[in-house]
């Protein structure tokens, strides 16, 4: 990927035939940190919904599209990459400091998120300038 701490996690399917797929996801292996928070986002009916626009100042995640379709714009400040999630097998992992924007949810769009902390607001940088400043100390 071009952006800076950000890259593709993809999981390999076990295919059950008839009886569908399953994908695993777990601490320190798939996933390169432990996971302490799982969130799920999903009635994302508006066409003008437009989720994120922050960045993480430790937080380290990776998102999944389990349904539907999102675009995920990623930007580290110098470089920026939109990904069409579509999908479930595919997780976008970010790292600390990557700017991102949600936009452009089908309507059955479903979004998982595994993160490497609490929640907590303190680690969030929603002002760009301040990001700028954040990625340029
Ligand atoms: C991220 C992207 C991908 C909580 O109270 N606990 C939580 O665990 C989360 C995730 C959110 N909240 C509260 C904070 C806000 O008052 O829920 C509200 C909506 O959160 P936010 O506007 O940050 O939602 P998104 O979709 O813009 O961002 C979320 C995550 O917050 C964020 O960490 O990286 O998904």
């Amino acid at each position: 990927m071009k952006v800076n701490n950000a890259r593709i996690i993809n999981l390999e399917p076990i295919i059950d035939g008839i009886d569908g797929y399953l994908c695993v996801a777990e601490n320190q292996r798939e996933i390169p940190f432990e996971i302490k928070r799982v969130y799920y986002i999903y009635n994302l009916d508006s066409p003008q919904a437009v989720r994120g626009k922050h960045a993480h100042r430790e937080l380290e995640q990776v998102l999944f599209c389990l349904k539907g379709s999102f675009d995920l714009l990623l930007d580290d400040g110098f470089k920026q990459e939109k990904i069409l999630m579509e999908n479930p097998q595919t997780g976008i992992y970010m790292g600390t400091g990557v700017w991102h924007i949600m936009d452009n949810f089908s309507k059955d769009c479903v979004i998982m998120v595994l993160a490497s902390d609490y929640f907590t607001e303190k680690d969030y940088i929603r002002d760009y300038d301040e990001f700028t400043r954040f990625k340029n100390r």
